[in-house]
């Protein structure tokens, strides 16, 4: 299959043309949002424009949580991330002039749609070959709202997504379907948007997917409109870093993360403190990458990570995602950070630790964690490309 980088896509996207030049691996965020991936597939009704789009899943070290807007999804903080040779989703995006499921007699997907409160368009939604209803599809169609209405294509699209591991199973993330469905919903429909203004629409699906648009390390810069708020490239050529997944459970989360974002901010006595910590994190943490000293990033990344959960965890009820495990890798972490490898924990909205390495140590890093951590899935992830078309 052909591919292209975003960056080769658009003529216009320098050193993120080069991070996307990196090829994809496999696999794994953690904190996925089952709300989220998306998909589509051929059909014998006329096609007014197709495309398809692959991206990345993405972890935070300086993170992003609670949002200034929620419609535009603005966040509070600028955050920080690393997108992976992980989890990716391809999505194929088909914009139907014959009308859609709804007017075919697609029984199984046009009542779905109706179960929703949402566009009054009969989109269709398949992940990883299961016909989506509901929420999932509720939420796909109000984004392809936004690119029918820049566009002015009226019409309803099949979305068919597949994901490198199998969804549902906790190994899946709304970043990498997001960023893929910009990708290709705004392709199919002719809009050829440069690299910001992908990750600007992005963000409208998911906050963390406006950064799986780039690959390597990303900023998001939190801004205050729709304008200001988007992901842009980090130089991270004098760092060589990976992240270590610990799989402690592939669960559905007792909570989405946009909900325990509502309420940390309304209810959490320390999500103030925590996010004015933030930018001081950010910028401690662009100097350490500048610098590149892979020891003063992963402190700021596990000190931000903590707070975060801190916060989370004052909430009233509680915002509490871990599990007795997630107690003992974070104790293997600090143990094997003792003995002179280079690791720092950072964990997102569920149970599993994810690792900061210096990707020198990265495979020693997994190995003692295996040893250590017997029942956990553990797996390497090196830096990965930001969204890719193929032609
Ligand atoms: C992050 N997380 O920076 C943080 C850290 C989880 C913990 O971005 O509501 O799925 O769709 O904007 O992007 C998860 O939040 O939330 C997230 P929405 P999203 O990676």
């Amino acid at each position: 299959m052909n591919v292209t980088s975003v960056g080769e896509a658009t003529g216009d996207l320098g050193q993120a043309a080069q991070l996307g030049a990196r090829s994809y691996g496999t696999d794994a965020d953690i904190d996925i949002d089952t709300d989220s991936a998306v998909v589509s597939r051929t059909s014998a009704t006329s096609a007014l424009g197709s495309a398809t789009a692959s991206a990345n899943a993405n972890i935070a070290l300086i993170k992003y949580w609670g949002k200034a807007d929620e419609r535009l999804i603005i966040p509070r903080a600028s955050s920080l991330s690393l997108t992976l040779d992980g989890l990716t989703t391809r999505t194929s995006v088909e914009f139907l002039a014959d009308g859609g499921p709804g007017d075919t007699g697609d029984s199984d997907v046009s009542a779905s749609n109706n179960a929703t409160d949402t566009s009054a368009i009969a989109d269709s939604l398949t992940i990883d070959g299961k016909p989506q209803a509901g929420k999932s599809l509720a939420r796909v169609s109000r984004f392809l709202d936004i690119v029918r209405e820049r566009s002015g294509i009226d019409a309803p699209a099949r979305v068919v997504s597949s994901n490198t591991v199998p969804f549902g199973a906790g190994l899946a993330s709304s970043a990498s379907a997001f960023a893929a469905l910009a990708a290709a919903a705004s392709r199919a429909v002719g809009l050829d948007l440069q690299p910001r203004d992908l990750s600007r629409l992005a963000r409208r699906g998911s906050g963390s997917a406006c950064r799986s648009v780039f690959g390597g390390l990303v900023k998001w810069n939190a801004g205050h409109d729709d304008a200001t708020s988007y992901a842009e490239p980090v130089d991270d050529s004098k760092l060589d870093l990976a992240i270590v997944v610990v799989l402690i459970s592939g669960e559905k989360k007792p909570i989405s993360s946009r909900e325990a974002m509502r309420r940390t901010i309304a209810t959490s006595p320390l999500y103030d403190a925590w996010i004015d910590s933030c930018a001081s994190d950010l910028s401690e943490a662009l100097r350490a990458v500048a610098g590149g000293d892979v020891r003063r990033l992963g402190e700021v990344t596990e000190a931000n990570s903590f707070g975060m959960h801190a916060a989370m965890m004052a909430s009233r009820p509680a915002v509490m995602y871990w599990l007795p495990e997630t107690v003992e890798a974070l104790r293997a972490v600090a143990s094997i950070r003792e003995s002179g490898l280079g690791a720092w924990a950072t964990m997102d909205a569920g149970p599993n630790v994810k690792v900061l390495a210096d990707g020198r140590d990265a495979t020693k890093v997994a190995d003692e964690l295996r040893s250590r951590l017997p029942g956990c899935g553990v797996e390497v992830h090196r830096p990965g490309s930001g969204v890719r078309f193929e032609r």
